[in-house]
């Protein structure tokens, strides 16, 4: 399934006068505010966020698990899919691939596909949390904080073998996340796990590539329930500084407490040059996956403030790997990936019309109201019609949703794959 330059075109013929008038009165606005709307525009075009090869199909949870048709079963199909979401919205210009469970049978042949799709391979996630057949070591007690060697040393060459992977593709980054942890009190000493993690990811971070990214991701529970090793930012933090400079903090939003603030992490780690990637979800509860933006918008909108303003101010740190990291049980994959990458523009271009010279002032007079006032005016105003700029401009679709559905595109998929195939994943 590839969508055509006609389809896009013929799509957008019936959008374009109303779109049009939306964004012209949008940027006339924002103009007057002493906006550059054309800035804006390319930015949200430039902005582009990786899809996990595991999110293409439908998501479970430990209670069942119910498909959505016509599903990639490998890794072609799955670029493929990546490839329409692309082609409608151009803002998935990317892939992160999970190892093993998209290892590549043929490395040029899947290159050649991606570039012809314009999609480029972002970091690349290693397993640990599974054992895999044919493997002589279990984690069922952890991978790289194990208290057996031949456990560590067989998740360490596994964490060696997925930059391989990463290198023949053109990776540049390795995201590491670990379940290990414990259930029970007593049943870990907490330093002995530290350690052996610290130590661990160090011979890892020693086969990395000198322009490659160590990325350390945290979740404070689940798989494990008492104790988690890598539980927070600041266990990330502080495995990272262990490693080198090549090592960061990856932050997934749903990977926190219930009302944690997560805007302010995001801005201390930038300010220490050490916010390495970025995983968007949203979540009500825990780590519930949902799509982004639909439960708490305006969290997003106050996170994605302070990436802005790290963007503009905070040299130090590197460009990021921005990835969707969510799951799907009850929507099309598809869409709800769409949805996703819709709210991240959103949240983006909104965090963008921050006034961040009068919020300063602001700031520097206490005044909070009128500090609230700028942040919520930033954040009140409908951005939609600057996201639909930068995607015509870039070749995409008005309404990727509406175009999705006009497509019959789930429905091709099906014929295309039959009903019962199943994309490898969580
Ligand atoms: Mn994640």
């Amino acid at each position: 399934m590839k969508v055509s330059q006609n389809q896009i075109l013929e799509s957008n013929k019936k959008g374009l006068e109303n779109h049009n008038e939306n964004f012209d009165f949008l940027a006339n606005k924002l103009t007057k505010q002493g906006k550059d709307v054309n800035e804006l525009v390319s930015k949200l075009a430039d902005f582009q966020v990786a899809i996990p090869s595991w999110a293409l199909g439908a998501g479970g949870t430990r209670f069942g698990r119910f498909s959505f048709y016509g599903e990639p079963s490998n890794l072609e199909q799955k670029i493929d899919d990546i490839g329409v979401l692309h082609s409608l919205t151009q803002t998935a210009g990317a892939v992160s691939l999970h190892i093993p469970w998209d290892i590549p049978s043929d490395y040029n042949a899947i290159k050649e596909k991606a570039d012809a799709l314009n999609i480029k391979f972002d970091a690349v996630n290693s397993n640990t949390f599974q054992d895999q057949k044919d493997a002589s070591e279990s984690y069922k007690y952890g991978s790289l904080s194990n208290t057996s060697k031949a456990v560590r040393d067989q998740a360490i060459q596994h964490n060696l073998d997925v930059i391989n992977i990463g290198n023949k593709l053109g990776s540049k980054a390795l995201t590491v996340w670990l379940a290990d942890g414990s259930c029970f009190p007593g049943q870990n000493n907490f330093q002995t796990a530290f350690q052996n993690t610290q130590d661990s990811l160090i011979d890892i971070y020693k086969g990395l590539p000198d322009d490659w990214k160590l990325l350390v991701e945290y979740k404070p529970y689940e798989p494990n329930f008492y104790s988690t090793v890598i539980q927070d930012w600041g266990a990330s933090l502080m495995l990272a500084n262990g490693c080198g400079d090549k090592a960061y903090t990856l932050v997934d939003l749903g990977h926190h407490l219930p009302n944690s603030n997560i805007e302010q992490i995001v801005s201390i780690l930038q300010l220490k040059g050490k916010l390495g990637g970025f995983h968007f979800n949203d979540s009500k509860y825990g780590d519930d996956d949902l799509t982004v933006g639909s439960i708490k918008p305006y969290a997003l909108f106050l996170i994605f403030n302070e990436l802005v303003y790290g963007m503009q101010n905070n040299p130090q740190n590197p460009d990021l790997a921005w990835m969707i990291d969510a799951s799907h049980n009850v929507k099309d994959p598809l869409e709800d990936l769409i949805q996703s990458l819709e709210a991240i523009q959103e949240a983006y271009a909104k965090a963008m019309l921050i006034d961040q010279n009068a919020l300063k002032v602001a700031q520097l007079d206490n005044d909070v109201v009128k500090c609230q006032e700028i942040l919520q005016g930033a954040y009140r105003t409908d951005v939609r019609p600057l996201l639909e700029k930068a995607r015509l401009n870039a070749g995409g679709v008005l309404s990727p949703i509406n175009a999705y559905r006009d497509l019959d595109i789930r429905n091709i998929l099906i014929t295309e794959r039959g009903k019962h195939t199943v994309a490898t994943g969580l």
